[in-house]
Parts: C-alpha cells; structure tokens; sequence
C-alpha cells in the first residue's frame, strides 16, 4: 500500500524551495489550501495506487484485492496492471503528439502564409528535415517546402502501414530489433488507438503482448509525435542556442504588468512575447501605472520560452498555485497539459484573471479566449489588454526575493557546436570523455514535481550527487527548472559542484555540467544526442550501449509513463521515483524490467529512495562501461590543478630516462 501523505507537514517538508516555502506559510497561516495540502488530505486510493483496480468494463469495476483472484470476466492481476499502465502510456503518447500535431498545423498556416505573426525562423532546419521526408528543396522557395514538410508531418499522424519516417533516425542495430520484434512504430493515432482497442474489455490478455504494443506506442511518440514538436518548435521559433535568463517566483515585478504563460505549447505564448513589447500596449499598460509588462512562465510552455527567447520561469508544476498566492500575477495564460483545476477557484481570491486558450481545454471559472493561429496576434493582443486592464485591481502582494540566474538552450546541434566548433562540430570530445573516464556516464534527469514528495528534493539531491561523481547531466521538463532553481545551471559558475574529470572535460570544452534541452517533448533531443554519441564511434554500436541512465524521481502524468516506455523501448535504463503503480503484480513489474531488459535492452523500474536510484545509477554506469572495455571510473584520476598539466606538457618530447629524471629526480630503476 502507498503511505499517505503525512498532515500538516512543514513548510520545509513540502518544498525544499525557499520561495515555495515562503508563499506556503503564508497559506498556512492564513488558512488557503494548495496541492500541497491537498495531498495530504486526500489518501491515494490504495486499490488504483498499485494498479489492481480495472474499470475497463462495467460488469465490474473489479478491484482485485486477494491473492488469486480474478475479475468478473475472469481477468488476472496480471493483465489488469498490465492494461492500466497501457492505457496510461497511450494518453500520455496522444498528448505530446497532439501537441507535434498542432505545431504541425501551424507549420502549415505560416507557410501558406496564414498565420499571423508566424515566420520560419529556422529554414536550415526545415530544409534539412525537408531532405530527411524526401521533399524537394532545391531551387524552391521556402515556403513551398514548408507546405510539403508540414503535410508530410500530418500525414505522419495517420499513416496506417509501415514505419514512420524518423525511424530511420535511430541506430541501425536499434532499427533491425525494432523490425525483429515488431515494434517499430506505425503512424502515431493507430498505435494509439491500437492500444485502446486492445485493452478494451475482452481483448488482447497477455501481459507481454499488451506491454509490447505499450512499447511500440511509446516509440510512436518519443520517435513521432513528440520529434515532430520538437522540430517543428525549432523551424518557427528558433533552434535554442544557449542565452541567459532567470528562474523562481522572484522574476514576478511588483511594478510591472504579470503575465504568466503554463502549459506547453509554445505557440501562442511566443505571440504574447511579442504583444507585450508593443510600443502601444506598453503606453498602455502605463496609462494604468504600470511601469512594463513582464512575461513569465510555468512547466513546459515556460521551457519553451525559456530556451529560445530567456523569457524568466517563474516555476515548475507545483509553483502555479504559488504564484497566482503572490498576488502579482495579473493573468495565467494556460495551454494544454499539467493545468491544475484549482486555479480558478483560488484565483479568486486574488485579482488574478485564469485565461484558457485552446480549443480542447475550457475550465470552469476561467475566461476562454479561443487560440486561433490565423489570428494569433490579434489574440495575443487581446489577452495583455486585459492583463494591463486587471493590474489596478491588485490587492496585497507577497513576491518571494528568490531567483537564479540560468543558462538553458542547448539543443543537440548547440551541443555538436560547442564541443567542436563550426568547422568540425562533433560528437568526438564527449565520446572521448566518458571513454576515458573523465565522464563517466550521462544521465537524463527530466520529468515533473509530485506533492506527495518534497517539491525538488530528489531532484536537487540526485543532481548533487551525480555531479560530484562525474555524471554529466542533461534535463528537461520541470526537473530543468529544479536544477535552475538551486545553481545548477549557470554554466561556468556550476563548475563547483562537478567532479574532477567532469570538470577539466567542461573546463576545456566550455560545456556547463548540466544541460538545459527543453520541455517534455525535447525528451527527443536527448534521443537525437544518444543516437549521435553511437554513431560518433566507441561507445557502442546501440543507445543501450552507452553508460547512461533516464531518471524522473518526482514523476505524476501519464506522460512520464509514456517517455519512460519509449526510452526503454530506445535502449535506456529508466528510474522512475515514487510509488510503483503496478506493484500489485509482480510478474508485470518484472516485464518492465527483466523481461524488457531482454527484449530491448531498456528497462523501467520504481524505486522510491533518492540514495538507492544513486546505487543503481552508477552500477548500470559502471557495467555498460565494463561491458565496453573502458577503464573502469576512477574518482581522483583526473582533473588535478591547471599547473599538473602545464608540468605534464613540458615532458612531452622529452626521451624515457629524461622524462624518469624530471618526474622522479632520479633515472629508472634505481
Ligand atoms: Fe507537467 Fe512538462 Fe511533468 Fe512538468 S514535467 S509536470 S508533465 S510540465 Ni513534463
Ligand atoms: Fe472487471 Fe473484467 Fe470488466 Fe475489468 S474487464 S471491470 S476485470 S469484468
């Protein structure tokens, strides 16, 4: 059974944030709930917690608590648990690549030339992606092949036969297993509806054969929908290339106009960027006293804001009640996805306007302004209006002086970039790093923040610790911010906190210790970054070769299950913290585990303690390496002072006895 969430935990309890901290005492005191709260007056169902409860029928719903028993249509634990977490996987799949889908729509309007304030901001991009589908490029203008892209990438969502296109992306070793186990995905929607077909009451009942179709919409996503978002994220609003911002409530301005985007499309809230640095709407917003409009952001749509234009991040998931509790915020701006139902209720304690903006999420309480791409900047517009309009009807604020500095936006091509320059931007140096030890692995730390856990706990900790030992991290998604928040992302100045080897590798590449990919779609620059290690040579000839591990430890949406599915089904070691939701069965919990391990070389487990996802970070590290024949890591090997090496450059060209004469003061042997 799940604990439950203890009651009235402290302040410090909840958050290791002290922004965070600071705006839920004052909750406490004054008597206003939260999720933090929330959380602990809400037991988890104990029957749905471990997965035991089927309600895909209604001769039940059946929720089987005793060893051997069955559902009404006789249906075992094994297919219960093993359903649900399908089930589970396939929204999370059909949210990201709804979301690719709707960037691909957009991609289209700005091409035809009709969508307003849109432009393709990255044609290189898109011609390369264009040569990658098989579009022409040459000699055409560059909207006729925006047009061919982006219908090829629709297409990508329907295709009912055969692989979809980035498939060919992968490693060939990985493609050739894919192809052997049939899990190499088709268009997106059917693998979807596939999986919903077949946990439909009376269909597919073999655990296994549930678990590869879970894989295989998992890919659809990680190497489809979500690659498509990524991609096409970059040809309309830029490929990120790192630039400076800052995160936590503290980027909120008493005196300014607060506008906070949440979500995770970055469609409209790049308009709303541009709308609020309208000469116009600035003298308006001084009209109403405001001395300038500033723009933040929540979860993903803030990444994506984040990483290309530094727009600040006021938080990850669990700070969107926060900041509305600051009362300087003005309007929320939400999108699609990680959307809390309460915030309309609790803004109304505040002057805070809730504004929904797409056509598939309205929310009691909140004002819809339908996002409409043929007119986005006239919405954009709209919506700061009414942002300006609200700002006199502020009452008492509370803004926490608490911000870091960041500095996000490395997209895999920044990363080739930077580790070679522009001649001979490669992949080599980084291989060479973790080949000799100086690195000894690379791990992912990505995903959300759960109230039921201390917010940013096991983040920061699994972070600190990874660092101290050499582990280059890369992040996105709520777990980027977290490590925004503590310093771990301020490039040169978050060298304090790496290893020896790690730290003479980003000491001479200029490459921080911890990077800043994006939002929960960029998950598949973390795909394109494996793929590009493999085939740079010497680190194996598959992703599961490589020395690297895929960490969520605060993990809550389905979309979480859905990138754990797709990176294990790519080859990765995933750790997923908190409680395993399939605990009732162990026969399931070991599929994902061994029995995947086996299939594709990936693997999911839960394991609920920061120090032992550590353990078993670094064995998986330390085996990969072994089964690789690098030298095993060696803790005090590298990274000596500056002057070590300056000495060690001087032997060089020096004969054997003469080398043994200045190390030593004395010849060999003697
Ligand atoms: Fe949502 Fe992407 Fe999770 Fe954060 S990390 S809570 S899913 S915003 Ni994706
Ligand atoms: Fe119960 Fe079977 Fe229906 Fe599930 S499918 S609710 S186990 S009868």
């Amino acid at each position: 059974m799940p604990p439950k969430t203890k009651k009235g935990r402290t302040p410090e309890e909840r958050s290791i944030d002290p922004a965070a901290q600071e705006i839920i005492r004052w909750a406490d005191e004054v008597g206003m709930e939260s999720a933090f709260t929330r959380a602990e007056q809400m037991a988890p169902c104990p029957i749905g917690a471990n997965g035991s409860c089927c309600k895909v029928c209604f001769m039940g719903p059946c929720r089987l608590v005793k060893d051997g028993q069955t559902g009404v249509c006789g249906a075992t634990i094994e297919t219960i648990t093993a359903r649900n977490f399908a089930r589970a996987v396939a929204a999370g799949a059909a949210s990201h690549s709804d979301h690719g889908r709707d960037l691909a729509f957009t991609l289209l309007a700005t091409a035809k030339g009709e969508a307003q304030g849109y432009t393709i901001r990255d044609p290189f991009k898109l011609k390369k992606l264009a040569e990658e589908l098989d579009v022409p490029v040459e000699g055409r203008p560059i909207d006729e092949v925006g047009v061919e892209v982006a219908e090829k990438c629709i297409a990508m969502f329907g295709q009912q036969t055969g692989e979809i296109a980035f498939v060919e992306r992968a490693p060939q070793k990985r493609k050739e297993l894919w192809r052997k186990h049939g899990l190499a995905p088709r268009g997106i929607d059917r693998e979807v509806v596939d999986i919903l077909h077949r946990t439909h009451m009376g269909d597919d009942q073999d655990p296994e054969h549930i678990l590869d179709q879970t894989m295989r919409a998992g890919l659809s996503d990680g190497w489809g929908g979500s690659m498509v978002a990524t991609a096409i994220s970059d040809i309309l609003f830029g490929t990120p290339s790192p630039l400076v911002s800052q995160v936590n409530l503290g980027v909120l301005k008493e005196k300014e106009v607060n506008i906070l985007v949440h979500g995770h499309e970055p469609t409209l809230s790049e308009m709303i960027l541009a709308a609020s640095s309208d000469p116009e709407l600035l003298d308006y917003a001084k009209e109403k006293g405001a001395e300038g409009i500033t723009l933040a952001g929540i979860c993903c749509t803030s990444n994506e804001t984040l990483m290309r234009q530094g727009v600040p991040s006021a938080g990850n998931f669990l700070h969107q009640e926060l900041a509305i509790m600051t009362g300087a915020v003005d309007s929320m701006v939400v999108d699609v996805q990680c959307i809390m139902q309460a915030l309309p209720k609790l803004a109304e304690n505040f002057h805070t306007g809730i504004i929904t903006t797409s056509p598939k999420v309205k929310i009691t309480g909140a004002t819809h302004i339908e996002f409409d791409e043929h007119s986005a900047l006239d919405i954009a517009e709209e919506i700061v209006r009414k942002s300006i309009d609200n700002f006199p009807n502020r009452g008492e604020m509370r803004i926490p002086d608490v911000t870091s500095d960041v500095i996000p936006g490395f997209s895999h091509e920044y990363i080739n970039y930077m580790l070679g320059g522009t001649y001979r931007s490669s992949f080599r140096p980084l291989n060479d790093a973790i080949m000799s030890g100086r690195i000894r692995g690379v791990v992912a730390d990505v995903g959300c923040n759960n109230p039921r856990q201390t917010q940013d706990f096991a983040h920061d900790y699994l972070v600190r610790e990874l660092l101290k030992l050499d582990v280059l991290l890369v992040e996105t998604g709520c777990g980027a911010i977290a490590s925004g928040k503590y310093g771990y992302m301020l490039g040169e100045a978050a060298m304090e906190y790496a290893g020896p080897g790690l730290r003479e590798v980003c000491e001479a590449t200029g490459m921080p210790p911890v990077l800043h990919l994006g939002s929960c779609v960029d998950n598949t620059r973390i795909l394109t970054v494996l793929t590009q290690v493999v085939e740079e040579g010497g680190l194996g000839d598959d992703i599961s070769d490589v020395p690297a591990v895929g960490i969520a430890p605060e993990w809550m949406s389905e979309k979480a299950l859905a990138i754990a599915s797709y990176a294990a089904a790519s080859g990765v070691y995933v750790i997923l913290g908190g409680n395993n939701p399939l605990s009732a069965s162990e026969v399931v919990t070991d599929i994902l585990s061994k029995g995947w391990e086996e299939k594709v070389g990936g693997k999911i487990e839960f394991v609920v303690e920061p120090e032992e996802m550590v353990t078993r970070i670094l064995d998986h590290i330390d085996k990969k390496r072994e089964a690789l024949g690098l030298p095993a890591y060696e803790a005090d090997k590298f990274g000596q002072s500056g002057d070590w090496r300056m000495e060690e450059l001087e032997l060089e060209g020096l004969s054997p006895e003469e080398r043994e004469l200045a190390l030593y003061g004395q010849p060999a042997g003697d």
